[in-house]
């Protein structure tokens, strides 16, 4: 190797090594990536002709793994947009699809139809697609 490569390897694994031992000395806790190591699975359901998600609140512990299954009973599209941990998908008509990501921060974020899908009568009140709301609540 000549002298040239020596310090250009050597300079990298300086680099890494620096690096690794940020990771796992040195970084404050406040930084660290949030992982609870559990997974939880839940079941919301875009309910038939109702314009509602039930249920409207999905409840997880900071750092939870979690995985949606999301089932679209209506025979017409939906879809489940959750800005803050980059879920958008549709939901095409009498499916079940499965989002999943980590609750990283503690707080409400709300979850909504990201598919214009009309309105209707649902026990005697008016229902729109602006109504598809819920939120994912992260509790410590
Ligand atoms: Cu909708």
């Amino acid at each position: 190797m000549s002298n040239k490569y020596f310090w250009l390897a050597a300079g990298i694994a300086l680099l890494i090594g620096a690096g690794v031992a940020y990771r796992a000395f040195l970084r404050p806790p406040s930084r660290a990536p949030v992982s609870s190591g559990k997974t939880v699975r839940q079941t919301v359901v875009a309910r038939e002709n109702a314009w509602l998600f039930d249920p409207e609140v999905v409840e997880v512990y900071q750092g939870d793994r979690v995985i949606l299954d999301v089932v679209n009973e209506d025979a017409y599209d939906h879809g489940i947009g959750i800005d803050f941990f980059g879920v958008s998908q549709r939901m095409p008509p009498k499916s079940t699809i499965t989002v999943e990501f980590t609750a990283t921060q503690l707080g409400d974020f709300p979850f909504y139809c990201s598919v214009p899908c009309g309105d209707g009568i649902y026990k005697g009140k008016k229902r729109t697609h602006f109504d598809m709301t819920g939120h994912i609540k992260v509790v410590p």
